[in-house]
């Protein structure tokens, strides 16, 4: 776990400076919520499916995504299985049962009541977990997924990650209840409240959420407090909105990998020199895999209007051909490595 803790803060840092340095178009980080990802992720089963906000990418490295997958989609070259459709961040994988990130917040937690209603009728062994920040709980969605999931008795696990901010919005401004748990009490799923900074704590919820979900056939909600450290994505600036000591101070005092770390180091399980091989060796993956990823070809333009429809319909047509037409007129202002 702590391995895998420090692969998704290594890989947040180069792919964030690579977006700094114009080589990505977007990039968000997971800072301060590596704990969340990975404790979380290691309490499931492979086969429990899993359907993320979009700062839990450490779930999927968890489970097997390469460090080259995670290039691929971030590039949106020819390997990316969305074929670079996608704006970055927006993974997803068929194999690994993770659902494609979606931009519209919510959206996935009544998909979640349903997917996890078709695993009961399946009689599966197997659960889903939703993730969704503080902010997400103020969409209806929210709402109707929880209200689903309670009524038709669905093994799912409502994942709320509280980490204080939605945006620019402090939770204050946000909701007036003590946090979400309560929320799903309300609904009338059992809700648990944890420290999502303290790695043991996360998994030992999430393992026991996980069996009372399979077991008793019902939802359960976690909500674990947590605060987003990184600002909320490269499109924004929160020290705008928030003061910089207060960010600092859960950068460092607070950071749940410094604190799994004193934890294995204490039993030692750990020392400074595998701290140091294992942050060299990821770097230079990761590093690696951004300078493959750029060698790809970019998904041709034919490739942005298939996969949806049978028939390409009339206005779909139109719209090719009207780009086509400006790419021919405007040809500097079109990239030159997507084949046309
Ligand atoms: C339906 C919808 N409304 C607004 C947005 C714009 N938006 C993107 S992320 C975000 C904040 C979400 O905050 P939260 O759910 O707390 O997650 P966090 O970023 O803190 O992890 C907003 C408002 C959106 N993507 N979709």
């Amino acid at each position: 776990m702590y391995s895998t803790m420090i692969a998704l803060e290594t890989m947040d840092t180069i792919f964030y400076e690579a977006q700094r340095q114009g080589r990505l178009s977007f990039y968000l980080t997971s800072t301060g919520e590596e704990a969340i990802n990975i404790a979380s992720a290691a309490a499931l089963t492979p086969q429990d499916i899993v359907l993320p906000q979009y700062r839990e990418p450490g779930v999927l490295l968890w489970r097997g995504f390469t460090l080259q997958e995670f290039a691929d989609q971030l590039l949106g070259n020819k390997a990316d299985y969305g074929k670079g459709r996608q704006m970055p961040i927006h993974y997803g994988s068929n194999k690994l049962n993770y659902f494609t990130v979606s931009s519209p917040l919510t959206t996935q937690l009544p998909q979640a009541a349903g997917v996890a209603y078709s695993l009961k009728m399946d009689k599966k062994d197997a659960c889903v977990v939703v993730y969704f920040g503080d902010g997400s709980t103020s969409e209806g969605d929210f709402h109707a997924g929880l209200n689903f999931a309670a009524v038709m008795e669905a093994p799912v696990i409502f994942f709320c990650r509280n980490n204080g901010w939605a945006i620019s919005t402090p939770v204050t401004e946000q909701f007036r209840s003590d946090g979400i748990a309560i929320k799903g009490q309300a609904y009338g799923i059992r809700s648990i409240r944890v420290d999502g900074n303290d790695a043991l704590a996360v998994y030992s919820v999430v393992r026991a959420a996980r069996q009372k979900a399979i077991k008793e056939q019902r939802p359960i909600l976690v909500e674990a407090m947590t605060y987003r450290v990184s600002h909320h994505s490269t499109s924004d600036d929160s020290t705008k909105y928030r003061c910089v000591k207060e960010i600092e101070q859960w950068r460092t005092g607070k950071s749940p990998i410094t604190r799994f770390r004193k934890w294995i180091q204490r039993n030692g399980w750990w020392a400074d020199q595998n701290e140091t091989e294992l942050r060299g060796n990821i770097r230079r993956q990761v590093v690696e895999a951004i300078q493959g990823a750029e060698k790809v070809e970019k998904p041709p333009l034919a490739d942005l209007f298939g996969d949806v429809y049978d028939k390409i319909p009339s206005n779909l047509l139109e719209q090719e051909r009207f780009i086509r037409e400006n790419i021919k007129r405007y040809p500097k202002e079109y990239p030159t490595d997507v084949p046309i």
